[in-house]
């Protein structure tokens, strides 16, 4: 035996150092997790969380036939099930249905909540004619978040999707920001979360918001948000798309932790229109 060459037993040093990277990488995945999982307890936070999670459920596990806090499920794009990152509960979202069938049961559920979705109809490729490749799907948290002046955010949600290899899914989630003028809802600024290469492996994205660099005015004056909603966002290409543990989180940006600086650091870039990936 070339012990240079061998390890453990049989098993190559190159193999077992390749482990231990992937081990210490997993170590390092789950570091983050926890940063970026955000402690409800007041007294148990770290120093850089200045909130516990501002969106009410955001980890979809209050609720009776629907998450608590959140818009309604149509039972044929939008579901609540059991298959969290954390073994809980959370929201797919599938965009492989009709268009027609698709729009067709947004107007029966707004007729009726209650009703129930027929089976979904089989769509063929190259799908142009699913939701996927139209309107897309959102699914909106109901609360609205106060925003408080001056306040850095710390946006982020865990996503998988059931993109085969060589597929790039890129879902979204939009905080925007409102104010009420003269009786009416004005959205006036967005953060932007784009979900890149969400395979089929639970992945953490994560992003600071500061509204307070936001440029809208109202009549030349500037404008800063009341509120916040937050929504999530599936389109291209057909698929399913689960989200779990939707969070916002007043942070001090001073203290953040190196590896969420890092996470955070990298820059928002939206993906390609849908129509290059369509070859
Ligand atoms: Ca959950």
């Amino acid at each position: 035996m070339n012990h240079s060459m061998k390890g453990n037993g049989d098993m190559p040093i190159s193999i077992m150092q390749r482990m231990a990277g992937q081990f210490t990488i997993a170590l390092a995945i789950i570091a983050v997790m926890d940063a970026t999982a955000p402690c409800q307890d007041r007294d148990k936070r770290p120093d850089w969380q200045l909130s516990g999670n501002l969106i009410p459920n955001g980890e979809f596990e209050k609720g009776d036939r629907q998450p608590d806090n959140w818009q309604g499920l149509d039972g044929l794009s939008t579901f609540w099930i059991p298959e969290g990152r954390d073994g809980g509960r959370c929201v797919m979202i599938d965009t492989d249905v009709l268009l027609t069938q698709w729009q067709e049961r947004q107007k029966e559920i707004e007729r009726d909540p209650d009703s129930k979705a027929s089976a979904r109809l089989p769509t063929k490729p190259p799908k142009y004619d699913t939701v996927a490749g139209n309107d897309g799907v959102h699914y909106k948290s109901l609360a609205h978040v106060t925003y408080r002046e001056g306040a850095v955010y710390l946006l982020s949600v865990d996503c998988r999707t059931s993109a085969q290899k060589n597929a790039t899914f890129t879902p979204f989630m939009w905080c925007r920001g409102y104010l009420t003028h003269r009786g009416r809802e004005r959205r006036i600024g967005e953060a932007q979360l784009y979900l890149h290469d969400a395979g089929p492996e639970w992945k953490t994205h994560c992003m600071l918001m500061h509204p307070s660099k936001w440029k809208s005015t109202i009549n030349d004056k500037p404008a800063q948000p009341e509120y916040f909603k937050v929504v999530l966002y599936a389109y291209w290409p057909p698929g399913k798309y689960w989200f779990d543990n939707v969070s916002l989180v007043e942070v001090d940006e001073t203290r953040l932790p190196p590896e969420l600086k890092k996470m955070t650091a990298q820059p928002q870039r939206p993906p390609e229109p849908p129509g290059k990936s369509r070859k």
